[in-house]
């Protein structure tokens, strides 16, 4: 299946709303102020965010539309194109952040967000480009989390450097960063823990991680992936908002996009953020996380 296909299928869900909804408004009747109040209300129930509901509805408003003829093509690809504008500069290649080796990544989010599956797709990927992958469990806080982790890492069969529940994540990320460097590894992915008690706890957590890794390699953690869970709609905003106190993140991982019709929130967290964007989850299975493609993204959110 080629990439494309894969956008088309894990994001049908939303295509099928979004274009749908703007059909029945832009096309059943004739534009007007109330359509267009419409409209702009309808891109914000699709989650695309306040500002980018404004700006689309005026640009829309602003072009001649002819039901008849190729009316609905034009405003589809002016949808694109805004995607396009925004979204493409986002782009994260995964390739690009190798200099550093290994380059260590963190991976963040609350709880149930996908970091777990997320570390064992990503290590896929990489190993099929080629490079050496070792993970850190240091998601210590419940032994199902280490076990979870176990599995992805011989589905992939990629190294884990893992210690018991409750161990201290920092030295289990420590011990990981050794082993990569000791043995050569282009990348460690390290899954954290996102269910500790409050924030606070929380950021120390991150300090502690990011101070004790320091000892290694300065510049480590070289990126801190935070891992946004497409179907809990505009909370995810908030989790960045969240994430950006305690942390500095340098990447997003959108997943569960195949399991929502308001796929559109990928776009306001774009627009908002301006966060590089590195790949979409779309399903449970080991080849479902795409590296991210403004481009796909656009086209696949505006077919029928
Ligand atoms: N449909 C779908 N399910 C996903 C996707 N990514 C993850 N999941 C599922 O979401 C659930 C939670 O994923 P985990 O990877 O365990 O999430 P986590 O953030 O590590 O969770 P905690 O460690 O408990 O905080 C699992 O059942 C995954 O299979 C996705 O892109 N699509
Ligand atoms: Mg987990």
């Amino acid at each position: 299946m080629g990439i494309f296909d894969k956008f088309k299928i894990g994001l049908s869900k939303s295509s099928k709303s979004l274009s749908s909804g703007l059909n029945d408004l832009i096309f059943k009747k004739k534009i007007n102020e109330n359509t267009l109040n419409e409209l702009e209300d309808f891109l914000i129930q699709s989650d695309v965010g306040v500002e980018s509901a404004k700006e689309l509805t005026e640009k829309f408003s602003n072009t001649k539309v002819n039901p008849k003829e190729s009316g609905k093509d034009e405003i589809f690809k002016i949808f694109s194109n805004y995607v396009i504008e925004i979204l493409k500069p986002l782009e994260k290649n995964i390739e690009n952040i190798s200099k550093n080796k290994p380059c260590v990544i963190l991976v963040a989010g609350v709880n149930g967000v996908g970091k777990t599956t997320t570390i064992g797709k990503l290590g896929k990927i990489l190993k099929q480009n080629e490079k050496k992958v070792v993970i850190g469990a240091a998601d210590t806080f419940r032994a199902a989390a280490v076990n979870q982790l176990d599995v992805w890492a011989k589905r992939i069969n990629a190294d884990i450097i893992k210690s018991d529940e409750g161990a201290d994540p920092a030295s289990v990320a420590y011990k990981a960063l050794e082993h990569a460097k000791n043995n050569n590894f282009d990348y460690l992915l390290i899954d954290t823990a996102g269910r500790l008690q409050n924030k606070k706890n929380l950021m120390d957590e991150f300090k502690k991680i990011a101070k004790v890794i320091k000892k290694i390699d300065s510049k480590a953690p070289h990126e801190t992936f935070l891992i946004l869970d497409a179907t809990t709609g505009q909370s995810a905003i908030n989790q960045v908002e969240e994430f950006q106190k305690i942390t500095p993140i340098t990447g997003i991982v959108m997943t569960k996009l195949d399991g929502t019709a308001k796929g559109g929130i990928l776009l306001a967290i774009g627009k908002k953020f301006k966060l590089p964007i590195v790949a979409l989850g779309m399903g449970e299975k080991e080849d479902d996380l795409n590296i991210f493609s403004a481009d796909h993204y656009a086209k696949a959110l505006m077919l029928e």
